[in-house]
């Protein structure tokens, strides 16, 4: 691997997994930091690291603490992230800026993807990917997670985005449906179906040797009985969008303004359910690197 290892902390554990071909997975920190209230953050953060575990797969979380990339956080590293205020919000574009200023922060979806990929990381775990705001035809706000993706050789499993996804790959795990986050179908249909993370690790292998330069994304629904009460959901959202214009919301403060209105305003149950969907791709995400190490058979 070609880093520089003064900017780029990989601990012990991470690179002895990727020197001898072991499963990793790489687990983003905005959910961290941005995306959690505390103290569920800290307890999330470190459950979703144990069920990693528990399938046979090395996490490797990701964060900028005090001008250097860590790839891999132990307790105190993870507790800082969790609880320090000067933890800013990290994507592609801020990391070098952030770094030579010996700054923290927490990775958005498009930054770990790029730092998984450039350490050799081949499967990360996350809740949902930054999308096109709804009203992008004025704000322009679209997630720097898609235009990273494009361009970015990882697999990434998540429960949703906020819209149309670009040059990307797309598998639905046991379904056809794309999720919607909080909901289980997001009302749009996916061509390409799988049913075992082996078929995810066969795809993956495929695209390796094409040399395919985008990421693949799995997309896993939450089973119905899990997910957000739909009448909920759309009341909420349609409240937080409303509330996030009126008091000028922009840019990379939005995700996080609306996912703790989603918590506040649901009074928790969309907290439980954001809590699921990370635990549970993280799983799937471990079962994939574990696939992605052996021959299919
Ligand atoms: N979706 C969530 N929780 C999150 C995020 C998305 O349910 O915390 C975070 C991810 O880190 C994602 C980022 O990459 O928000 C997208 O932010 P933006 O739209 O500003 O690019
Ligand atoms: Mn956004």
């Amino acid at each position: 691997m070609t880093y520089e290892p003064d900017l780029i902390m990989v601990t012990d554990e991470v690179q002895a997994a990727l020197a001898d071909g072991s499963a990793v997975v790489a687990l983003e920190s905005t959910i961290i930091s941005h995306g959690l209230p505390r103290p569920e953050n800290l307890r999330v953060a470190a459950e979703v690291e144990d069920i990693v575990r528990s399938r046979g797969a090395v996490p490797a979380t990701i964060a900028i603490l005090d001008g250097r990339v860590h790839v891999g956080l132990d307790e105190r590293d993870l507790e800082q992230v969790a609880n320090r205020d000067d933890v800013v919000k990290v994507s592609v574009r801020d990391i070098a800026t952030l770094i030579s200023r010996g700054g923290s922060g927490a990775t958005t979806v498009a930054a770990t993807s790029h730092l998984a990929a450039l350490v050799g990381i081949r499967v990360f775990a996350t809740g949902g990917l930054g999308g096109v705001h709804r009203e992008a035809r004025d704000s322009w706000d679209e997630s720097a997670d898609l235009n990273t993706l494009a361009v970015t050789p990882v697999t990434v499993v998540c429960s949703g985005v906020k819209s149309i996804l670009v040059n990307v790959g797309v598998l639905a795990f046991g379904t056809h449906r794309f999720p919607g986050f909080y909901l289980t179908d997001s009302g749009f249909s996916v061509d390409w179906s799988v049913d075992t993370p082996q078929d995810v690790a066969d795809v993956m292998s495929a695209r390796g040797i094409l040399r395919i330069p985008s990421a693949l994304v799995v997309a896993n629904p939450l089973p119905v009985e899990q997910q957000l009460d739909p009448d909920v959901h759309d009341q909420v959202l349609e409240e937080g969008l409303r509330l996030a214009s009126a008091r000028n919301i922009t840019g990379k403060d939005v995700t996080p303004f609306l996912l703790d209105h989603f918590h506040r305003a649901s009074h928790g149950a969309s907290l439980i359910v954001n809590e699921q969907i990370i635990v549970r791709n993280a799983e799937l995400a471990a079962r994939i690197a574990v696939a992605d190490t052996q021959p299919s058979t």
